[in-house]
């Protein structure tokens, strides 16, 4: 039971002295949703406590890092371990060829790479290798697809930006903008017509396999592999951002769930096992381009940190051991029906998406397959069941377009009482319109 916020909101009014808006990522400062973020202290499996001691089951799970729950045991053990054989050496080290490895041999498309430091870095990274490798200047990626926050990619994105309601950045130099161009998820006709307008210039397309950015958004039947084919086409590179879906969708991610080999792929979040890491990589004659074995430069001091990689390994080793991926598709689907027959009781109109362990529920009796779809959602809807559930106990991204994960940590019993909670909740959203 919620009690009081007295030391959350202490800790926010202080932050917003010293941090932009009081936090360092936007959508954590609930604008979207209403009312002050929660701070929060500490986390153990499924649940997470804010600093007035308040406990809620965990669904954000660092957005999408914590599989295994918060704080497993085999992890902290990994990174205590490797902190006392010293936390950055700026060198190579036995570890971080154990964790490329262990990469490569999970998921199909890599045949080399290269380890950084976010999502975001991995996928400027992995652009600028596109770029060099066909000669050609522009990108193409999805209306609500979001890749971190490089110049080139925040056009139209998805996450912080469709929450907040912000179509591109300022500071964004015009020349950059125009390098990118977007197009509708699930829409091949789209597609077809920006290759055949602009081909020859286009370097690569990039997307998430399962876009999880404007809240989830599963590809239709065999669309990737028409993407795939219409790439070919023109000479165009497939970058496959799993930064989300790697390691969320199965061991092989989410390259291997849709059965199309990109010719790179990104990854971040699960691979660290919650420390920040990035990584991207692919085809061994594309990776030979990179520094110093050819001549497309990328670097970072920090790259390999012995901490991330330490936690990297734990968590993949956890992976590998208990291929968990069966038992999350059954507690997620659980959670998915249990939560629509609450919302059908209230008499709330909702469209649960849901790939695997990772799934939104929208505000809409439509169905939602692309950004136009997800921006006609019920917004305000999603704000009250989000502060219902918080009240609860329930923690949800504070954003109609985010996904919640469910991890290994979560038992039935945090299921089922999910699911109770959520009848109270869906009952709340109706009131508040009253
Ligand atoms: N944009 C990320 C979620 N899709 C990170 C949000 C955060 O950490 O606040």
């Amino acid at each position: 039971m919620i009690t009081r916020f007295d030391h959350s909101e202490k800790i926010f009014a202080e932050a917003q002295n010293v941090i932009p808006g009081g936090v360092n990522s936007p959508v954590r400062a609930y604008k979207a949703v209403g009312g002050n973020p929660v701070a929060l202290a500490k986390g153990k499996g499924s649940r997470v406590w804010d600093e007035d001691g308040n406990e809620y089951i965990d669904y954000v799970g660092s957005w999408g890092p914590l599989i295994l729950g918060h704080a497993p045991d085999e992890v902290v053990n990994a990174v205590c371990d490797a902190a006392k054989d010293g936390t950055s050496f700026g060198a190579l080290t036995r570890r971080e060829v154990d964790f490329a490895e262990l990469l490569c041999e999970a998921v199909p498309c890599l045949e080399k790479v290269r380890l950084v430091n976010s999502g975001t870095e991995a996928v400027m990274s992995a652009i600028r290798l596109a770029r060099a490798a066909t000669g050609r200047d522009l990108v193409v990626k999805f209306e609500g697809g979001y890749h971190g926050h490089s110049d080139g990619l925040l056009a139209k994105a998805g996450s912080g930006l469709a929450t907040l309601g912000i179509p591109g950045s300022p500071g964004v130099p015009k020349a950059f903008a125009e390098l990118t161009l977007t197009i509708p998820f699930n829409d091949l006709d789209a597609l077809k017509q920006v290759l055949q307008a602009r081909g020859a210039e286009i370097a690569c397309l990039i997307g998430e396999p399962v876009p999880a950015n404007m809240g989830v958004v599963p590809p239709a039947d065999g669309y990737w592999a028409q993407v795939r084919r219409m790439l070919d086409e023109v000479g165009a590179l497939l970058i496959l951002d799993e930064v989300i879906t790697g390691f969320r969708l199965g061991w092989g991610g989410g390259s291997a769930w849709t059965g199309v080999k990109p010719d790179l792929c990104t990854l971040g979040k699960i691979i660290g096992g919650g420390l920040p890491v990035g990584a991207y990589g692919g085809r061994s004659d594309l990776m030979g381009m990179i520094a110093p074995e050819g001549p497309v430069y990328q670097a970072g001091t920090l790259s390999g940190n012995p901490l991330a990689v330490a936690a990297g390994l734990a968590a993949l080793g956890a992976l590998k051991k208990t291929c968990p991926w069966e038992e999350l598709e059954r507690n997620a689907s659980t959670l998915a029906d249990g939560i629509e027959a609450a919302a059908m009781s209230a008499g709330v109109p909702i469209t649960i998406n849901r790939v695997g362990s990772m799934m939104t529920v929208f505000f809409t009796d439509q169905p939602v397959t692309d950004w136009a779809s997800a921006a006609k959602c019920n917004t305000a809807r999603y704000a009250a069941y989000f502060r219902a559930s918080l009240l609860s106990g329930v923690m949800l991204a504070p954003s109609q377009f985010e996904a919640a994960f469910v991890s290994t940590a979560h038992t039935d019993a945090d299921i089922q009482e999910t699911v109770q909670k959520a009848y109270d909740a869906f009952r709340a959203v109706m009131s508040s319109e009253l």
